[in-house]
């Protein structure tokens, strides 16, 4: 007999389980109609676009309400949800529109500031999120979201298309659906940018074509993952992962106002750059200089002389370059002369990734002159490369213990489940040191969708939970019963575990509280080999899936609200 799911008995008639999406469409062509003016954002995209489309609307329970928050007020929402995805399971969807819906070409902090605001109010009401938006400053905005979110656990995708949805040939639908699913199956808990197939780190993208469906490239930085026709192929090696316990969080404000950006040419005057960075109350510049960060007259003195004045009045510069691959370094004569004038060297930043994280930085109170300066030079969200990790090394050569002649993920990963159970944090600290191959370890799960995290928080060693926390475990992963850790911890009274897990900003949605003081709603059943599993009471014979922590809620129609 099949593993029946908590949403199965809750809710027979459905057979798969439902993420819930959340969508703010913020405009762009996505959703423009031709007028006398040219194309303009229409309002009413759910109606109009998504429930005429079966691809988006099952037809099932199409008038389904759901709660969300809209500038502070909690409201409910109209939803849809698709055909079961190839992840066996639907996407359920509300959209929340902006008003007036914006060309992106007029997007500004305020705007930014609406996006990060809703998904920081709607954060426990769904497991990822929908941007809609133009594609002219989509780099922009995916750019400063990255730097506004702190401690993101969930993925936030924005997309939009080159041309409208109601257009005859279009990418829409495509760039459309790709993010619902990729936002409702995978844990990736960064701010991404899904376009033509490809979804990549938000801040490391760039607007490469103004007409072409292949908008959007990362120069500096492979996709995460890629559309394929067999499905998502998401490159877990290169998604960030959270490593320190803290709840989400967001900053509101930018000093945008307060920061330009200038293009270096053969020709320019010194007294050009003078006059921009004499502009009142210039906190910062973005300088796009030529190739490895060159810039005429860096070594004659004039153009350094005005730059060095800046740097002096308390400017922050920054070089980046004019070349979409690549980075600047002082390499060259007029680069560290450049350097000597106390630029800062931006790697291989974008110019939306500098522009958005020095308004960033200048923003945040407590930040001194060489604090921004330090931290433009440093990653903070993956925007720029990091110095080379350290090289991979498989436990088997280093560690003389049961984990270290395992020569399979597989086989290492029931070595750990046994290590947590036995509450053996030695062990558990050994075949988790280190490198790529113990990531996986950490996103893996037993045959009943049970991660290392979920082990964890019902064994006996909560520092075991810390230590997978600060590793990147995600606190949102589902096992197939569709628990969470969280639900498993409160399940079993595992008090220190639930607080921790609370810190990292784990929580539960109503239903999942109230069975979580029940006995029904599932039974903590250690097996044979030591797992623990939760099931329904089935014998369900189960298989090893290495999953990549599917995202879900529980129930087809219940209430989701946080607990
Ligand atoms: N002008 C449009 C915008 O950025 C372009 C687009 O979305 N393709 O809003």
């Amino acid at each position: 007999m099949g593993h029946v799911t908590f949403m199965e008995r809750e809710n027979p008639e459905s057979h798969y389980p439902e993420s819930r999406v959340l969508i703010i469409m913020t405009g762009g062509t996505i959703c423009m109609q031709p007028s006398v003016d040219g194309l303009i954002p229409m309002t009413g995209f759910l109606e109009l676009a998504m429930a005429p489309r079966p691809s988006f609307n099952d037809t099932s329970a199409p008038n389904l309400k759901l709660p969300a928050y809209k500038n502070g007020v909690k409201t409910t929402i109209d939803s849809l949800r698709t055909p079961p995805s190839a992840y066996s399971r639907h996407i359920r969807y509300g959209i929340l529109e902006f008003n007036p819906l914006l060309d992106s070409s007029s997007i500004s902090s305020i705007g930014w500031t609406e996006i990060a605001t809703t998904v920081k109010e709607n954060y426990h009401l769904f497991d990822g999120f929908v941007v809609l938006h133009g594609t002219d400053s989509l780099a922009y905005t995916a750019s400063a979201l990255s730097f506004m979110m702190s401690d993101l656990g969930k993925p936030v995708i924005l997309t939009g298309s080159q041309a409208s949805i109601f257009a005859l040939q279009s990418d829409a639908v495509d760039n459309l659906l790709g993010s619902l699913i990729i936002a409702g199956t995978f844990v990736i808990p960064e701010v991404c940018l899904f376009f033509h197939h490809t979804l990549f780190r938000g801040n490391r993208t760039t607007k490469v074509s103004a007409s072409s469906f292949e908008a959007f490239d990362s120069p500096n930085c492979d996709p995460l993952a890629k559309v394929t026709s067999l499905g998502v192929d998401v490159n877990w090696s290169l998604v960030r992962r959270p490593t320190r316990i803290a709840e989400f969080q967001v900053t509101t404000y930018l000093d945008t106002a307060h920061v330009a950006c200038l293009r270096i040419f053969p020709g320019i005057k010194p007294e050009m750059i003078d006059s921009v960075l004499k502009v009142a109350n210039l906190r910062g510049l973005i300088l796009e200089t030529f190739g490895m960060g060159n810039a005429p007259g860096g070594v004659d003195g004039s153009l350094t002389k005005v730059i060095k004045e800046a740097v002096g009045r308390g400017i922050v510069i920054v070089n980046v370059s004019q070349c979409t691959n690549g980075f600047v370094s002082p390499l060259y004569a007029p680069g560290t002369a450049l350097g000597r004038a106390g630029v800062v060297f931006g790697h291989d930043l974008t110019t939306e990734a500098a522009l958005t994280k020095l308004s960033y930085l200048l923003a945040l109170a407590d930040l001194e002159y060489a604090d921004v300066t330090a931290q433009m030079a440093h990653s903070l969200r993956g925007e720029m490369t990091e110095m080379a990790l350290p090289s991979f090394s498989h436990p088997a050569g280093s560690i003389d213990s049961a984990v270290a002649r395992l020569t399979s993920a597989e086989s290492a990963f029931t070595a750990l489940g046994y290590a947590i159970r036995n509450g053996d944090l030695r062990t558990v600290r050994e075949s988790l040191e280190g490198d790529e191959f113990n990531y996986q370890l950490v996103k893996m799960a037993d045959y009943a969708g049970n991660t290392a995290m979920h082990l964890a928080a019902v064994g006996p060693e909560p520092q075991i939970l810390r230590d997978l926390l600060i590793r990147g475990a995600s606190v949102h992963a589902r096992n197939l019963a569709n628990n969470t850790p969280l639900y498993l911890a409160e399940k079993m009274g595992n008090d220190e575990c639930v607080g921790l897990l609370r810190e990292a900003g784990a929580h539960l949605w109503v239903a999942e509280s109230s069975s979580a003081k029940t006995s029904e709603a599932g039974e903590l059943v250690s097996n044979a080999s030591g797992f623990v599993e939760i099931d329904g009471g089935d014998d369900d014979g189960g298989i090893f899936v290495p999953v990549d922590s599917v995202a879900s809620s529980v129930g087809g129609g219940g209430e989701q609200e946080p607990h």
